[in-house]
Order: structure tokens, then C-alpha cells, then sequence
């Protein structure tokens, strides 16, 4: 809606602005990044390569967790823990709901009010909207921007609704799953992909009534934890028990943080997954070209739309319509 009245700066005003740390410059390229116009995204991708060289090595932790477990507070006690310890923290909070409602992201801002005012850190919340398969996209070029512009720790935070926990793995060193004890999480076929992919469990809320039931969790998430195979990275997930309200186990979280990432620097997993991870960036983008070159194919889309009448007419099978659909593509296709 307020594509056409924003107004866009020089190329050299981003580069000069993201280099010397400007949090409103940083956020003017992060929108640009988002934009579905394609001169915003071609000049976007352009800073993004021209800053890459000059980036800084920073940690980037994904966390997640089902709605309500407190991922917002968490990381508003957290990120204030890093910001006293002098790290820029950034926070790019990818909201897979906000479609529909800008609810959530309203309700992040003033829960993560603190942080949001800290002079060290930099939050974002990333509407997901209906980007087909661009979000790990946008997000990645967004962690770039704020590697480019000196932040220490980027945070990641996504919703534990599937999906996107996937793609935020493939970005992240460090895979944090925020829990609730008695929240029947633990029971959930689900959960078990979930915890399987992660670095670290924080039982979360752990304060006055609720401390009993998350120390008993603690105790069975770390259980479950030994009986899957060690990772790739040969790390075991730890499991931890936290408040945010209480500010308590958030020091020993950034600890865990740390043993894992001094772990995975000497056993060379940590810049071999950062290697992978660039190739999955690749593929997933070249993935997407192709699909977009697909879409746009008129005589593709005409050809599939004659396929899709013949497959419900039992004139032919899909499997021999996909065939025919792409041998047309291979032949003429990319042409247009
Ligand atoms: N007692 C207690 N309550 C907490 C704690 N952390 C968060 N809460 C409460 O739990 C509720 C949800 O917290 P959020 O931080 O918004 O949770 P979230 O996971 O970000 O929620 P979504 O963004 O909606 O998925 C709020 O009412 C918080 O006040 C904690 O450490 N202790
Ligand atoms: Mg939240």
C-alpha cells in the first residue's frame, strides 16, 4: 500500500548508511529486500553482494516455539542480556500469521518494548505474507544487511508452525526450541521433527507455581533428547529450564550457546554447515527461478491447462502429462 509513496534512496546511501550502522537505513533496505517490486529486489541483491566482503562474523541463533511460549519475552530478557554485555543484537521476527491480522506484531513491539529501545539491538518483525517460498529468501538477505551493519547476535524468531522452523535451520548456527511443560508438547508427533533439529530446549515460564512442572520437564525433555541419534554435528542438545519474568536461566542459556559453538568451531561442523548452507541457498533459489519461469510461461500455462482438461477426461495419466508438460518446457519454454 505504501510501496508507491516510499521513497527509495541511492544506492550509495544504503551502502554508506548499513556500513556506519544506521538502524533506519538498515531498515529502509530490509523493506527493499521484502518489495515485490523487482527494481526494489535487484537493488537490494545488488547491495547485498557489495556488502558481503565487507560483513561481520556474527552468531545467528533461530528460535522458536508454539504460540505463546513465550518467545517474544524470552527474547526481550534475553537480547537485554547481550546488549549489557556490549553486543548489537538484531532480532528479525518472521510472523507467519500477520496475513490476516497485524495483531502479533503489534503485540511483539510491546512485549519486546525494552530491547526495542536499546540503542544496541534492532528489531524487525517480517510479515511472511503470501511470499511464495521467498521468506528464507528475504530473511537471509536481511541477516546479510545486519551482519553488514555490525550487529554481534541476529535472532531469528519464527512460530513453531512447520515450515518455517525448516528454513530458519538452514540459516542459523545455533537452533534454540522454546517449550512449555504441561502443555501436552511433549506428547505431540510433531514436536518430535522439532526437537529433533534442535541445539538447545529452553523450558520456558519456569517461576512460582509453574517451576515444579518445568524442572519435571527439564528432566523429560532431556530424556527424550538421549534417545535420538546425536546430530550431525555431534553436539547433544542440552536442555535447560528459564523465566523471562524472572530473568533466570537467560545467563546459562547464552552459555549453552557458546559451549555449542566452541564445540562445533573445533570439530569444523560450524563453518562446514555455514558452507551447506550457502549451497541451499543456492539451489533453493535456482528452484525458484525455474518455477517463476514456469509461471510466466504463457504457452506452458496453456499447454498445462489442456493437460489438466485430459487428465479429469481420463485421456491421459499424469505421469505422462507431467512428461509431455516438460519436454514442451525443455524444447520451448524458456523461451517464453
Ligand atoms: N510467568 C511467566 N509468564 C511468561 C514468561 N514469559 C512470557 N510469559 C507470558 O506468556 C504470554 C506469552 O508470551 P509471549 O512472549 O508473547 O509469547 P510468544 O511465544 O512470543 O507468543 P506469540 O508471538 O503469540 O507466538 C504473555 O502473557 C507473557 O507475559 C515467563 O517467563 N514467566
Ligand atoms: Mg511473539
Amino acid at each position: 500500500m505504501k510501496k508507491n509513496t516510499r521513497k527509495r534512496l541511492a544506492f550509495k546511501d544504503y551502502f554508506q548508511g548499513i556500513i556506519n550502522g544506521d538502524k533506519v537505513i538498515l531498515a529502509q533496505a530490509i523493506t527493499l529486500a521484502e518489495s515485490r517490486l523487482k527494481s526494489d529486489s535487484v537493488l537490494a541483491e545488488k547491495l547485498v553482494a557489495k556488502l558481503i566482503p565487507l560483513k561481520n562474523v556474527s552468531i545467528r541463533l533461530g528460535i522458536t516455539g508454539s504460540p505463546g511460549v513465550g518467545k517474544s519475552t524470552f527474547i526481550e530478557a534475553f537480547g537485554k542480556y547481550l546488549t549489557e554485555l556490549g553486543k548489537k543484537v538484531a532480532v528479525l521476527a518472521i510472523d507467519p500469521s500477520s496475513t490476516k491480522t497485524k495483531g502479533s506484531i503489534l503485540g511483539d513491539k510491546t512485549r519486546m518494548e525494552e530491547l526495542s529501545k536499546d540503542p544496541l539491538a534492532f528489531i524487525r518483525p517480517t510479515s511472511t505474507g503470501n511470499a511464495l517460498g521467498g521468506v528464507a529468501n528475504r530473511t537471509r538477505e536481511a541477516v546479510l544487511l545486519c551482519e553488514a551493519a555490525g550487529f554481534d547476535v541476529i535472532i531469528i524468531e519464527t512460530v513453531g508452525v512447520g515450515q518455517s522452523e525448516t528454513a530458519v535451520r538452514n540459516m542459523v548456527d545455533f537452533f534454540l526450541l522454546l517449550m512449555l511443560a504441561g502443555s501436552g508438547d511433549e506428547l505431540q508427533g510433531i514436536k518430535k521433527g522439532i526437537m529433533e533439529m534442535a541445539d538447545g530446549i529452553v523450558v520456558t515460564k519456569a517461576d512460582g507455581e509453574n517451576l515444579k512442572k518445568a524442572t519435571q520437564a527439564q528432566a523429560d525433555f532431556t530424556h527424550a533428547l538421549h534417545l535420538f541419534q546425536l546430530p550431525e554435528s555431534n553436539w547433544q542438545a542440552r536442555v535447560l529450564t528459564a523465566s523471562a519474568i524472572e530473568k533466570k536461566g537467560i545467563a546459562k542459556t547464552w552459555e549453552m550457546i557458546n559451549d555449542n559453538l566452541a564445540f562445533t568451531q573445533s570439530n569444523k561442523f560450524l563453518q562446514r554447515n555455514r558452507q551447506l548452507q550457502q549451497l541451499t541457498w543456492f539451489q533453493e533459489n535456482f528452484e525458484l527461478a525455474l518455477k517463476e519461469s514456469l509461471r510466466k510461461n504463457v504457452s506452458i500455462q496453456k499447454e498445462k491447462e489442456k493437460l489438466e482438461r485430459k487428465i479429469l477426461a481420463n485421456e491421459i495419466t499424469p505421469l505422462h502429462a507431467s512428461k509431455a508438460l516438460f519436454k514442451k518446457f525443455l524444447s520451448a519454454g524458456n523461451r517464453g
